[in-house]
Formats: structure tokens, C-alpha cells, sequence
């Protein structure tokens, strides 16, 4: 089987760090090659992009210069990591991906969805993820396990009303094509979490599988 992008995505203490580890277990136990990435980052310049986008500092950055920065490291983790790892046939589990930026730089600052769009076509071309987890929870659940771990950084310094835009956005993409989304309750526990993930990364393989296999039968569409 040819290589998939799965992206996982949720506003601020969701779980995706946690959840992530898990999804990649369950790879490794199916045999499925993989590589585990994140974004913004996921190469050493694409880090370094990330480190001026979550560092808190006197000088505020424009809404415009973060949308750009967050495209420029993504420009440079596809060229690096992901389309490399696709081509050796690997899928790719990212923690967030494009949907973040029409959930925090079009939902949440109010950027205009259509640029968004048009800098996802030009850095992206076609590439768009096969399966994207959308871990959901009332933001102030989320924003309250996010600060257990210490100070907050640039964007954890936004109010719960900006992450009430950011969730909404999320559902409303997940809403619009759902055949790509799977929305996780993340308020539950972590077993029942990791439960409904693992149901629907089955129903996922089950569908790729039945897709490879039609395509071998009919190779040309027929
Ligand atoms: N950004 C990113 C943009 O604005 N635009 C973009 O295009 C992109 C790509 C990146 C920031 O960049 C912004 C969005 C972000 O603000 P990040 O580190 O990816 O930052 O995002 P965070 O959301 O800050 O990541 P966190 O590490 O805070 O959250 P996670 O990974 O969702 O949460 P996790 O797994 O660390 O869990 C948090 C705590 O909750 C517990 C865990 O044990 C942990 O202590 N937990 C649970 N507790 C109870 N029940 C459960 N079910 C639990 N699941 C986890």
C-alpha cells in the first residue's frame, strides 16, 4: 500500500501528544511503516520557525507574518519529512496539520478562509491529509490540562473565547467533508478516548484496503 498522511488536531491540551503515541502503537501492531511528526516543526527549520511562533515577546507579531511563518515551516517539513516519507510508502502521523491554520489563523484571528485556501494550494499543490482526527473538548477542560504543564506560550495566552472560534472552526470543516474527519470526544476518559480512536483507524484500514483492492481489480476505473 502506498503512504498516508494521518493528521490529529484539537485545540490546546486535547491529548494529542498522548494520543498520538497511541495511534502509532496500533500501527506498529498492524506491520504499518510510519514516521511521527508535528507541526509547526518537524525538521530543525521548521523548528526554529516554531520556536518564534510560540515564544511569548514584547513585540506583537502580526496576524499575516504568524499565517506565513506557519506556512513557511510547513513548506520546508513537506520538502523534508513528509513527501520524502510518503514516496518510501510510510504514513505520517502529524500532530496538526493545515486544518490547525483555518482553525487558529482564519477561526480564531478572523484571517480570511479563501487566502488560507490559496497558501494551502500553493505550498501544499494537491497534497491533503487521508484521515484527520479531530480531538474535541469544551475549551476550558482543555486550556486547564494545557496549563498543568507550566507557563503558557503565545497562543495559551489567548482567551477562551478565541479557542470557542478555533473548536468551532474544526467542526464546521469536519462538518463539510465528513468522508476525511473522524471527531474523537476527547473530554472522556483516556481508555475511552483511545477506544474510539482505535475503532475508527480500523474502519480507515478497512476502507483502504477495500479501495486497494478495487483499484487492482479494476486498474483503470472500469
Ligand atoms: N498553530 C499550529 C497555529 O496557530 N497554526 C497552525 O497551522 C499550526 C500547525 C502548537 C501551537 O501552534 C498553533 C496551535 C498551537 O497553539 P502544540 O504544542 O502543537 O502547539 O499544541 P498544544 O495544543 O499546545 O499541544 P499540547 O501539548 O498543549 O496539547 P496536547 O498535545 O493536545 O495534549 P497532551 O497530550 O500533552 O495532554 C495534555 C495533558 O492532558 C492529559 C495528559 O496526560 C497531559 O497531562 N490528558 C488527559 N487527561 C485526562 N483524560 C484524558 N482523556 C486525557 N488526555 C490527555
Amino acid at each position: 500500500m502506498s503512504g498516508c498522511l494521518i493528521t490529529v488536531e484539537g485545540i490546546e491540551g486535547v491529548g494529542k501528544t498522548t494520543n498520538i503515541n497511541w495511534i502509532c502503537e496500533c500501527l506498529a501492531r498492524l506491520g504499518i511503516p510510519y514516521c511521527q511528526s508535528r507541526e509547526p516543526g518537524g525538521t530543525p527549520l521548521a523548528e526554529e520557525i516554531r520556536q518564534l511562533l510560540l515564544t511569548p515577546r514584547d513585540e506583537q507579531m502580526s496576524d499575516m507574518t504568524e499565517l506565513l511563518l506557519v506556512f513557511a515551516a510547513r513548506a520546508q517539513h513537506l520538502h523534508q519529512l513528509i513527501r520524502p516519507a510518503l514516496a518510501r510508502g510510510e504514513w505520517v502521523v502529524c500532530d496538526r496539520f493545515t486544518d490547525a491554520t483555518f482553525a487558529y489563523q482564519g477561526g480564531g484571528r478572523g484571517l480570511d478562509m479563501s487566502l488560507i485556501a490559496t497558501l494551502e494550494s500553493l505550498v501544499q499543490q494537491a497534497l491533503r491529509p487521508d484521515l484527520t482526527l479531530i480531538l474535541d473538548i469544551e475549551p476550558a477542560l482543555g486550556l486547564a490540562r494545557a496549563h498543568q504543564r507550566g507557563a503558557p506560550d503565545r497562543f495559551e495566552q489567548e482567551a477562551v473565547s478565541f479557542f470557542s472560534r478555533v473548536r468551532q472552526t474544526y467542526l464546521a470543516r469536519a462538518q463539510a467533508a465528513p468522508e476525511r474527519y473522524l471527531i474523537v470526544d476527547a473530554g472522556r476518559s483516556l481508555n475511552d478516548v483511545q477506544a474510539q480512536i482505535s475503532s475508527g483507524l480500523e474502519q480507515f484500514c478497512q476502507r483502504r484496503a477495500a479501495g486497494a483492492q478495487t483499484s487492482e481489480a479494476h486498474p483503470h476505473g472500469a
